[in-house]
C-alpha cells in the first residue's frame, strides 16, 4: 500500500499503564483487561404507559380498612390492634402478588410499631424509586382519608405493577409507615436505620398522605423539580389544575427522607384548611369549607372520601411509578468498561485483540452500544477494526481504505449489540492489512 515515507516512530518504551488501581501488562492480545466502571446505568429508556388504577379496587381497600377499624375499637392507631391488622391485610395482598415484604418493628410510647416495606424484584438496585404512605390513624377515628387513602393508592399501584409483571429499569419499593401521627416515628425509624450506602440508592421518595379528601384540592409537593413535573404534567394532561402544597415541610413522612438528602415529592388533597372561592372555582369544591372537615375526627370514615380525587390521585401515582421507574428520567452516568493497555499492531500481519470484562449488567447489551477507540497509527487506511462479543460474534467497526492516509483512529462507534448477552469478555480486534506504516492500540472502552 503506497504510503508516505513512514516516519520513524521513536516510540518511548511505554510502561504498562497503571489505570484505576489495576495494572495491565502489555502483551498482544493477552492483556488482563482493565475494568473501570462508573455507577450503573439503566437499560434502554422505555417509558410504558401506566394502566388505569381501578377506583373500585382502591375503594375495596378503604372498605377493608373501615372494617378493620370497626372490629378494633374504631381506629387503626399506633399500638392498637387495628394498626397491626392493617399491616397484615396489606402484607397478605403483596405476598400473594410476588413482592418481597419486610415488617420492621420499632417501639414508641411503650407500644410496638410496624413499618411494612415491599420490594418488587428486579430493576437496577442502585436506583430505587420509593413510594410511601403512613398507615396509622389517629386514635379518635378509622383514618380512612388520613391515611387509608394514601395507603390504598400505593397498594393498588403495587398490585398493578404485579398484574403488569412490570420490568422497570429501576428498582421499585413501597412502604407503609407506623406512628406518623405521633411525629413521623415509623419513617424516621426506617431512615435512621438505613445505611447511608442504601440511602444513596434511593433516586426519589414519593409521599402520599391524604389524597382522597371530600372537598379536594389538588396539591403537588414542590420539593424535587423533576418529581414535581411528573405529577404536574400528568394533571395538566387531565385538565386538572394543581397548586403547590404549602402546608409546609415536615408535615408528613417525606420529611424523614428529605432530611437525609433524598429527593422527595408527593400529592395532597388538603386537611383542615378551608378552600378559597378561587380554589372552589377551579376545582368545583365548596368555598369556606375545609378540604377535609373530618380531619383527625371519628367521621373520617369510608364515606369521607371523594371518589374523583381518590381515582385521579391513584392514577397519578401509577403514572409516576411507571415514568420514574423507567430509565431516562434521571439519566445516570454510563457504565464504562475500559482497557488502557497498549497493544502493538504488526505491520501487514495478524490481527491483535484487547479484552474487557463486562460484569454487573442484567440482560442483553443495548442497541446503541458505544465503542470508543484510540489507535495511534500512521496511514489509518491500513486498519480494519472489529468488536467481538463474548460469544465471538464480530461487529465490523472500520474497514480498510487505501485512500485514507490520515493518521490515527480516535473516534467512537455505535453498534447494535442487542442480541448479545451483556456480561462476559468483549474484545476489540485490530488488523493492519497493508505493508508499511505501523502503530498500536492505545486504549478502548465500551459504554452501556
Ligand atoms: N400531617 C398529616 C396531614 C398533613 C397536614 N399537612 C400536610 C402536608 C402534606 C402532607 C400531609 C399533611 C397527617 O395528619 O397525617
Ligand atoms: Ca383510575
Ligand atoms: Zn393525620
Ligand atoms: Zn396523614
Amino acid at each position: 500500500m503506497s504510503s508516505p515515507t513512514p516516519r520513524t516512530r521513536h516510540r518511548l518504551a511505554r510502561r504498562a499503564r497503571i489505570g484505576r488501581s489495576v495494572i495491565a501488562t502489555v502483551a498482544a492480545g493477552a492483556v488482563a483487561g482493565l475494568i473501570a466502571t462508573a455507577p450503573g446505568a439503566a437499560a434502554t429508556p422505555t417509558t410504558l404507559e401506566a394502566p388505569d388504577i381501578p377506583i373500585a379496587n382502591v375503594k375495596a381497600h378503604l372498605t377493608e380498612f373501615q372494617s378493620i377499624a370497626n372490629a378494633n375499637g374504631g381506629n387503626r392507631a399506633h399500638g392498637r390492634p387495628g394498626y397491626k391488622a392493617s399491616i397484615d391485610y396489606i402484607k397478605g395482598k403483596l405476598d400473594a402478588a410476588g413482592f418481597t415484604t419486610t415488617v420492621q418493628q420499632f417501639t414508641y410510647n411503650g407500644a410496638t410499631g410496624y413499618n411494612l416495606i415491599a420490594d418488587w424484584p428486579g430493576g437496577d438496585a442502585n436506583q430505587v424509586v420509593f413510594a410511601g404512605a403512613h398507615l396509622d390513624s389517629v386514635s379518635s377515628g378509622p383514618g380512612i382519608n388520613d391515611n387509608g387513602s394514601g395507603s390504598a393508592g400505593i397498594l393498588e399501584t403495587a398490585l398493578a405493577v404485579s398484574r403488569a409483571n412490570l420490568k422497570p429499569a429501576k428498582h421499585l419499593r413501597f412502604g407503609w409507615w407506623g406512628a406518623e401521627e405521633l411525629g413521623l416515628v415509623g419513617s424516621k425509624h426506617y431512615v435512621n436505620n438505613l445505611p447511608s450506602a442504601e440511602r444513596s440508592k434511593i433516586s426519589g421518595y414519593l409521599n402520599f398522605d391524604m389524597i382522597g379528601s371530600p372537598n379536594p384540592g389538588y396539591f403537588v409537593y414542590d420539593d424535587d423539580p423533576e418529581i414535581e413535573k411528573v405529577f404536574k404534567d400528568w394533571f395538566a394532561g387531565k385538565n386538572v389544575p394543581t397548586e403547590i402544597e404549602t402546608e409546609g415541610d415536615g408535615r408528613s413522612d417525606h420529611a424523614s427522607f428529605k432530611n437525609v438528602g433524598i429527593r422527595v415529592g408527593g400529592l395532597f388533597t388538603g386537611a383542615s384548611r378551608t378552600m378559597s372561592s378561587a380554589q372552589a372555582q377551579k376545582w368545583g369544591g365548596t368555598a369556606g369549607q375545609a378540604f377535609d372537615p373530618c380531619y383527625h375526627r371519628s367521621c373520617d370514615t369510608s364515606s369521607n372520601i371523594s371518589d374523583t380525587a381518590m381515582d385521579r390521585n391513584s392514577d397519578a401515582i401509577a403514572h409516576a411509578i411507571w415514568t420514574l421507574g423507567s430509565a431516562g428520567t434521571t439519566p445516570e452516568p454510563d457504565s464504562v468498561f475500559e482497557n488502557t493497555a497498549d497493544v502493538s499492531i504488526p505491520d501487514n500481519g495478524a490481527a491483535v485483540t484487547s479484552p474487557v470484562e463486562v460484569t454487573g449488567r442484567t440482560g442483553n447489551a443495548p442497541a446503541t452500544l458505544k465503542v470508543a477507540v484510540d489507535i495511534k497509527h500512521t496511514w489509518r487506511g491500513d486498519l480494519v477494526v472489529d468488536l467481538l462479543a463474548p460469544d465471538g460474534t464480530a461487529y465490523r467497526l472500520k474497514n480498510s481504505s487505501g485512500s485514507d492516509s490520515a493518521d490515527n483512529v480516535i473516534t467512537s462507534y455505535t453498534t447494535d449489540a442487542s442480541s448479545e448477552v451483556a456480561n462476559g469478555t468483549w474484545k476489540l480486534r485490530v488488523q493492519d492489512v497493508a505493508a508499511q506504516d505501523t502503530g498500536h492500540l492505545d486504549s478502548w472502552k465500551l459504554s452501556f
